[in-house]
């Protein structure tokens, strides 16, 4: 009797041992994603905003195409937001929000569009961005007037908050070409770029460019 006992003891033991490891090599099955911590400095060290960090798989393929719609407002006598991050294939819309008419357009090759002059209240169809790129969008009432938009392909990206702050998460575990781009570098000046391999471990990117960012241009007082 007492043998019995010790072999089902153990063999109960075995089964739970397997049933343990079982569980544990089909969870990951579910790729497993990680955080990256992002900071952008300027050449003097002080935090930039505004500035877009993107990160392209290498080795990997990029996630089926998720269209979504962003809106660039013009309100203050200015675009808001200043700089936005799409995906290839997004919608935007360009609402007017001011008392003043706005005159909306791109001579951008990736994406050239007019919305001839309209006023207030007016939401025109939304723009759709089909091409990867850098936009410049202006009005040609208010020269001052300017917004970036940077179509993507890769879903994977981020912009910097007012401390130079940013965070990409559900990043899976992989290689990736890390980029941080911000519009002063225009659409010729190429990104900054780095090589990285993204786990638990990853530790926070720090971005340093070599020049100090100009002031956004607003209207001139009087
Ligand atoms: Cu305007």
């Amino acid at each position: 009797m007492k043998p019995f006992l010790q072999n089902y003891r153990l063999l109960k033991h075995r089964l739970l041992l397997v049933l343990a490891m079982l569980l544990a090599t089909s969870s990951p099955m579910l790729a497993h994603a990680a955080k990256l911590n992002f900071l952008a400095v300027d050449k003097n060290g002080n935090p930039m905003p505004d500035v877009v960090v993107y990160a392209t798989p290498t080795g990997m393929p990029l996630p089926a195409t998720e269209k979504t719609e962003a809106t660039i407002a013009q309100s203050d006598m200015q675009f808001s937001p200043y700089v936005t991050a799409i995906r290839t294939g997004s919608q935007v819309k360009f609402p007017n929000y001011d008392k003043m008419e706005h005159h909306v357009k791109s001579f951008s090759a990736v994406k050239e569009f007019e919305i001839k002059t309209y006023e207030r209240g007016v939401v025109p169809p939304p723009v759709i961005f089909d091409k990867p790129g850098i936009v410049i969008v202006y009005c040609l009432l208010h020269n001052w007037m300017r917004a970036y938009v940077l179509v993507l392909d890769t879903p994977y990206f981020v912009k910097t908050d007012q401390n130079g702050v940013a965070m990409l998460d559900k990043l899976p575990d992989g290689n990736y070409e890390l980029k941080a781009w911000h519009p002063n570098l225009g659409s010729i000046k190429p990104a900054l770029s780095q090589s990285i391999k993204v786990n638990d471990q990853s530790a926070p990117v720090k971005w340093q460019f070599d020049f100090v960012p100009v002031p956004r241009k607003s209207k001139s007082p009087g």
